[in-house]
């Protein structure tokens, strides 16, 4: 790299920025203000604020380079970046100056930063997760490169007709992308399929037997990048996304021989491989073009480590001290016997060296608890596409197995459960299994999940190295999540304790005084209400839906799943629903309550479809009803994404976290609720617990079986009928979704919602229920006193600054990654 120096950024002023934006109305975009589309403008706007980060970025890059300082790459198939604009107008400083610029040529940023569609290139936690943690690594300069696949399709739009799911494609790419940079003179070759050979190497003495890959087909691999701007410290981390093409080569054989309708379908078979995002979150499909892409963007991304950021002739024995390859979930393993092959075929190492390397290079993430979620690739599968990555699994494991049979002894049960490859239905890789031997540390997301990933899902391999497992309890970024999205929550602290809470999150304890203060407390609840609005006005624009202002408003928002229970928050409101219209309750009596569902559910996943059904026309009849509507209100708007979190997680009174003890492996939302001054309603479940002990028990609202309890249960056999049997309530509420209540008299409708939950009921619905009800009345209670409840909102604020993927990042560097913060 050469020393030419660097243009400077433009000037830092509201004349400069209304120069630069005009430059590129003009000149790059190609039109005059007036005459200017929304799109137009946005897009001359965006490249402005790009501008603004572009010398930072390449002096962060330069001295990465010229440093080479240990570094971090997370590769995850996901990241759910939510809209840049604004987080690229923060980290620049630019959001007083934008907007003044802007006003001066007539123009608004509020409605320019609606015109920018998220890149959805993610499912839900794992993918919000990684875009979290690399703005915090960028934020505290950390070394570190994001790669992942620039999907051109990302998660499916949802919309509502009659109430059911359906989905549309996700063209987020349709009105251009400013924020990428397309570098296809970087393009990387992958291939895939054909078989190997052995062959002998050397003579006499020196001959090894060694193996060689003939790849059937390959496909180019074009990086695009992204900016990762840190918080105001002069740091752009990047972000690499990988788009599939096809090769020159293969179209050009097709083409030479006349067939032109060919040579362009062999263009359509590779860039399939990076067309759409697979939209299952926690059961794998096992489909083959899935493990396309896990190869195709782990082989690129090592390719382009090795070749294009370590220095020229870097000696790869010494791998380890420069990157640690974070595995987000199973999704990116395949890079172990990427790199294996890297090292052995390429750079003709010895298999032992290479596995020397290989297994300090590598760390590993499990975001799971559910055995179903745990991906497994067949073995005819894996064999066909990736021939030489299975010869090389078959190895590590028949090494490893010899490990553990050296400690334990013949045990062949043992052997057989933490065998890589395994047995039945069909033989299969086990991810999570190659993943933990190949890795130096395992970790779970939070603490009780990491004890159970030691005590269960993992145990025998906890037995064997006690000291690969750890826990990292995940965190979300304050800069999105609080200091964007709710701007009056952060002018308030502001001015209470000063700013430096937004890089340094435990700060926000100083605010603890004054939860004391009835003074802030109305100031707090001024916001509250003032976020609320803003919510309804969203709502009325983006969904048509008319919901009350002044109302509390209880949020669930996550992906559909049944263990994440959303039945029993709609079983909840079937009941309120029942006992007013019944007379039970009265209704002047009721604190009324708005209630927001935001849930995708997988396309493949009918119970969980059933299940928004299931809402949707429970709101439609509560929603209509002339008494209980005074005091109900049911909101669903449709396609829930990042965007909608931000306005809607800033309104919230109540956060709904609601699964099975035992299931959720930690939750994110529940952090971004605490923080943004919402009180929890929730179980004994993933982060949920860290929560309470922070927050305190007379702020958080527990209820429902811990693991141990939904555990034994299990064990000695579950009867959700006996609770039906037993609960009037439960019953009345159950009754009434049987005989047809809310679907026209039609009780064949959400007959398999009922005859799940009376039968299976596998995460303990009906067990749970009294307890959940119970805690809504102690929180219909507690709301009733506003000073108690906006003093327990502020505690939740001032105790959360644990949550902030800062600190999440601090403890992956300390107990995992052993790298350090970029000095000036
Ligand atoms: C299709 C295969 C598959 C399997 C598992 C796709 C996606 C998964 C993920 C592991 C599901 C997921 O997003 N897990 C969530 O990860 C979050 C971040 O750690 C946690 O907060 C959630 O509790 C966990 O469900």
């Amino acid at each position: 790299m050469t020393d030419t120096p660097l243009i400077s950024s433009p000037e830092h002023s509201v004349e400069g920025f209304v120069r630069e934006f005009l430059r590129e109305l003009n000149f790059t975009q190609g039109t005059v203000l007036e005459r200017a589309s929304t799109n137009d403008t946005y897009l001359a706007l965006a490249r402005t604020v790009r501008h603004y980060l572009m010398a930072r970025w390449m002096e962060t890059t330069t001295a990465h380079y010229r440093r080479q300082p240990k570094a971090v790459a997370y590769l995850s198939a996901e990241f759910l970046l939510g809209r840049q604009l604004d987080n690229a107008l923060l980290a620049a400083d630019l959001e007083e100056i934008a907007a003044e610029a802007l006003a001066s040529l007539g123009l608004d940023l509020d409605v320019l930063r609606q015109a920018e569609v998220e890149p959805g290139l993610g499912n839900g936690g794992l993918g919000r997760l990684a875009a979290c943690f690399i703005d915090s690594l960028a934020t505290m300069s950390v070394p570190a490169i994001g790669y992942g696949i620039r999907y051109e399709y990302g998660i499916f739009r949802q919309t509502f007709v009659d109430g059911r799911q359906f989905e549309e494609p996700d063209h987020w790419l349709d009105n251009g992308s400013p924020w990428e940079f397309a570098h296809p003179e970087h393009e990387v070759t992958v291939s895939f399929g054909g078989h190997t050979e052995k062959y002998t190497e050397g003579e006499g003495e020196d001959a090894v037997e060694r193996s060689r890959w003939v790849p059937g087909w390959q496909v180019l691999g074009v990086p695009y990048n992204y900016m990762v701007p840190g918080y105001r410290n002069g740091r752009v981390n990047t972000l690499r996304l990988w788009s599939a093409r096809a090769t020159h080569a293969f179209d050009l054989k097709i083409f030479n021989y006349g067939d032109y309708a060919e040579a362009v379908r062999a263009q359509t078979f590779a860039e399939n491989i990076t067309k759409v995002l697979y939209p299952e979150d926690s059961t794998p499909q096992g489909k083959e073009l899935r493990l396309q892409q896990q190869y195709f963007f782990v082989a690129c991304s090592l390719r382009d480590f090795i070749d294009q950021l370590l220095p020229e002739g870097f000696d790869l024995h010494r791998l380890h001290e420069r990157i640690c390859f974070q595995l987000n979930d199973t999704h990116p393993v395949i890079a172990v016997p990427e790199l294996m092959r890297i090292l052995v075929d390429d750079h003709g190492f010895a298999w032992d060296e290479a596995w020397e390397v290989t297994r300090r290079c590598f760390a590993y993430t499990c975001h799971t608890l559910l055995p179903e979620a745990l991906e497994v690739w067949p073995v005819e599968l894996l064999g066909r596409l990736l021939p030489r990555h299975l010869e090389i699994i078959y190895r590590i494991n028949d090494e490893f197995l010899d490990e553990v049979r050296e400690t334990f002894g013949d045990d062949e049960l043992l052997v057989r459960r933490m065998s890589i490859i395994a047995e039945h239905p069909f033989r299969a890789v086990r991810m999570a299994h190659l993943a933990t031997v190949a890795a130096t540390k395992v970790n779970g997301v939070a603490e009780l999940h990491s004890q159970l990933l030691r005590d269960k899902v993992l145990a025998d391999f906890a037995n064997l190295w006690p000291d690969k497992f750890t826990n990292v309890t995940n965190g979300v970024t304050p800069r999105r999540f609080v200091r964007l999205a709710n701007p009056g929550l952060s002018a308030l602290v502001t001015e209470a304790i000063g700013d430096g809470w937004v890089t340094d999150l435990d700060r926000l304890r100083e605010l603890e005084p004054f939860a004391d203060d009835p003074e802030f407390r109305r100031r707090f609840r001024e916001v509250k209400s003032a976020n609320k609005q803003r919510l309804v006005e969203l709502l009325e624009r983006r969904d048509g839906i008319t919901v009350p202002t002044d109302t509390m408003l209880d949020v669930m928002v996550k992906r559909l799943h049944e263990y994440k229970r959303q039945t029993l928050k709609i079983l909840h409101v079937i009941s309120l629903y029942d006992r007013i219209v019944s007379g039970e309750l009265d209704v002047d009596q009721v604190v009324p309550r708005t209630i927001v569902f935001g849930a995708k559910a997988a396309p493949g996943y009918v119970m969980a479809k059933e299940i928004i059904a299931l809402i949707n026309h429970v709101g439609t009849v509560v929603n209509a009803h002339p008494v209980a509507s005074r005091v109900l209100h049911v909101a669903f708007p449709a396609n829930y994404d990042v965007t909608v979190a931000e306005t809607l997680v800033p309104a919230a009174d109540l956060s709904e976290q609601i699964s099975l003890a035992g299931k959720e492996a930690s939750g994110t939302g529940n952090m971004k609720f605490a923080l943004n001054g919402a009180l929890t309603i929730g179980t004994d479940d993933g982060a949920n617990v860290e929560i309470r002990q922070l927050v305190g028990d007379d702020h958080f609202f527990l209820f429902g079986l811990t693991e141990p309890e939904a555990a034994a249960i299990a064990e000695t056999g579950y009867r959700p009928s006996a609770y039906y049997e037993e609960n009037p309530t439960l019953r009345r509420a159950l009754d009434l979704v049987a005989k047809g209540e809310f679907s026209g008299g039609d009780r064949s409708v959400f007959e398999p919602v009922v005859s799940n939950l009376l039968g299976e009921d596998r995460f303990m619905v009906l067990a749970d229920f009294q307890s959940y009800l119970d805690a809504q009345d102690r929180v219909e209670a507690y709301y009733r006193d506003p000073e108690a409840w906006s003093r327990s909102a502020v505690l939740n604020v001032a105790r959360s600054g644990f949550f902030s993927s800062d600190r999440s990042m601090r403890d992956y560097l300390d107990r995992i990654w052993h790298a350090e913060p970029l000095g000036d």
